[in-house]
């Protein structure tokens, strides 16, 4: 049976992600399977999707975008085949069908499943986005955005127009994987296993762990501009693209709502620093990200009503500068 995130659940009624299942590495050496190579490679996307998000973050503040072409889905689930129930990412018919949502480009594909189709003929896992396509072998190289951000830091310097910008650099590669690892667990996936839950006591256990971690990172903004330090990581990158879709979905949608984004002054502040760095904007598609949640969980929200707020203008002065020397 075709899947969704919204199928995977425990017994204890708590959410639990699988893991994704194409792993294939992009090299720098123009010997592998999947070199690096200008204009081979499209990255499919759903703007609403904080993890396709953050690949396309590293497209924009990286400069590949020239490199890697990409598409984004549109924002609301849809029927993605006529035989069966199955709601998932789908394309629009035309390119301006849809504000910021883009035809299948290269495959004509008319939904995220029929790409991990294309690839696999036996694959029974969920049709997730991001999705890095091979367009000389029309194939998924890889559908994990926590592999895919460290090919685009790493691999594709010779194109890129920002090489110098190194999100994981060797000094604070294990700093990096701590931080990641109790962000993940507790705001990135957490928020998911908030709104997921479909009993009170995984619902408590997340939204504990949530704010615990949360507070963990108000107290350590208050010391210095960025998660892992006085430089923009990794790191950072993933943990924004939760903390810009908080307020605004997961705070309603998904009842994270014991305290709010804006009422951490650090938290805040650091996001709107985070937004405003050159590109990062343009990965920030509120509409999408709001239609997305509000629109594609029925068991949730089942008539898809859109709250009106809160509407954040990322765009105001923060004070984050105050940590530079
Ligand atoms: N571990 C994956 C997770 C990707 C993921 O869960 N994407 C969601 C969108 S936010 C998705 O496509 N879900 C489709 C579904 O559940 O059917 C990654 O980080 O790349």
């Amino acid at each position: 049976m075709a899947r969704s995130a919204l199928d995977e659940m425990s017994e204890s009624g708590a959410f639990v992600r699988t893991p994704s299942t194409f792993r294939n590495l992009i090299s720098k050496d123009p010997n592998s399977t999947f070199p690096a190579e200008a204009g081979r490679y499209h990255l499919y996307v759903s703007y609403a999707c904080p993890w396709a998000s953050r690949c396309l973050a590293y497209l924009k503040i990286k400069g590949l975008d020239k490199a890697i072409s990409y598409t984004s889905v549109k924002p609301i689930w849809g029927r993605t085949k006529d035989s069966d129930d199955h709601m998932g990412w789908i394309f629009p018919a035309s390119d301006t069908e849809e504000a910021g949502a883009g035809v299948d480009p290269f495959n004509g594909a008319k939904s995220i499943r029929e790409l991990y189709e294309i690839a696999s003929t036996n694959y029974a896992g969920k049709y997730t986005v991001p999705v890095l396509w091979d367009k000389k072998l029309k194939t998924i190289v890889n559908n994990e955005s926590e592999e895919i951000i460290r090919m685009l830091n790493t691999e594709f310097n010779e194109l890129a127009e920002n090489a110098a910008l190194d999100l994981y650099p060797s000094t604070l590669q294990e700093h990096i994987n701590e931080v990641n690892s109790w962000v993940y667990d507790g705001i990135n996936n957490g928020v998911y296993k908030c709104g997921f839950a479909k009993k009170q006591e995984p619902y408590n256990e997340a939204v504990n762990k949530l704010y615990e971690a949360l507070d963990k990172c108000e107290d350590i903004l208050s010391k210095q501009r960025y998660i892992t330090g006085k430089t923009l990581t990794e790191a950072d990158v993933r943990l924004f693209a939760t903390l810009i879709r908080f307020d605004e979905v997961y705070a309603v949608h998904f009842k994270c709502n014991k305290k709010l984004l804006r009422e951490y002054p650090n938290l805040f502040n650091y996001t709107k620093d985070i937004y405003q760095i050159p590109g990062m904007s343009s990965t920030v598609h509120m509409e999408h990200i709001k239609k997305h949640y509000y629109g594609s969980h029925p068991s949730i929200n089942p008539f898809g009503i859109i709250p009106s707020g809160p509407n954040i203008d990322y765009t105001t002065p923060h004070d984050r500068e105050k940590f530079s020397s």
